[in-house]
């Protein structure tokens, strides 16, 4: 639904139901924007601030079952894997979601990882397109990316609402 038809149906139904901008994808309660170009952790979090948003958080096995589908449905433009929010640059193997602060509890770690791999320090998060599975790998490398912004939190709908 556009966002123009949306608010006729804001104002036929009292009900706020939000939308995404465009070249967002909807999920539960987010926006989802999939990078294509490839950037390094420091750069495509920085891409996300652009836009009002920060790297994914991934909070739950839903929402990485929701981004598998996302991302399966997108076939094609992808070579690579996707930077999360999630780091460890601070405390070696304490890993925070950089955006908040906050101990990432839900995790989805391929085997083995994260490994910090000998001689590398690994301190940025990706999620791997091959199974969406989570790694930890260096900061330095390039990544597609997935930037997430709250429904909630979406100004064009908030405005449009508030004019009436
Ligand atoms: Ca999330
Ligand atoms: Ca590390
Ligand atoms: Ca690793």
């Amino acid at each position: 639904m556009a966002c123009q038809q949306l608010l006729i149906f804001i104002c036929l139904t009292g009900t706020v139901q939000l939308c995404c901008p465009d070249g967002w994808r909807k999920g539960k309660n987010s926006c989802y924007y999939i990078g294509t170009s490839l950037k390094t952790w420091v750069e495509a979090s920085g891409i996300c601030q652009a836009f009002h948003s920060e790297l994914v958080v991934i909070n739950d096995a839903e929402e990485n079952f929701l981004l598998k589908k996302i991302i399966t449905n997108i076939k094609g433009a992808f070579s690579t894997n996707f930077w999360m929010d999630g780091s460890d640059q601070i405390t070696e193997g304490l890993w925070v979601w950089a955006s908040t602060m906050e101990t990432i509890r839900y995790t989805n770690w391929e085997q083995g990882e994260p490994n910090n791999y000998i001689g590398i320090a690994e301190d940025c998060l990706e999620l791997y397109l091959s199974n969406f599975k989570w790694n930890d790998i260096r900061c330095t490398h390039a990544n597609h990316f997935i930037c997430e912004k709250e429904l909630t939190t979406q100004d064009q709908v908030g405005e449009l609402v508030g004019k009436r």
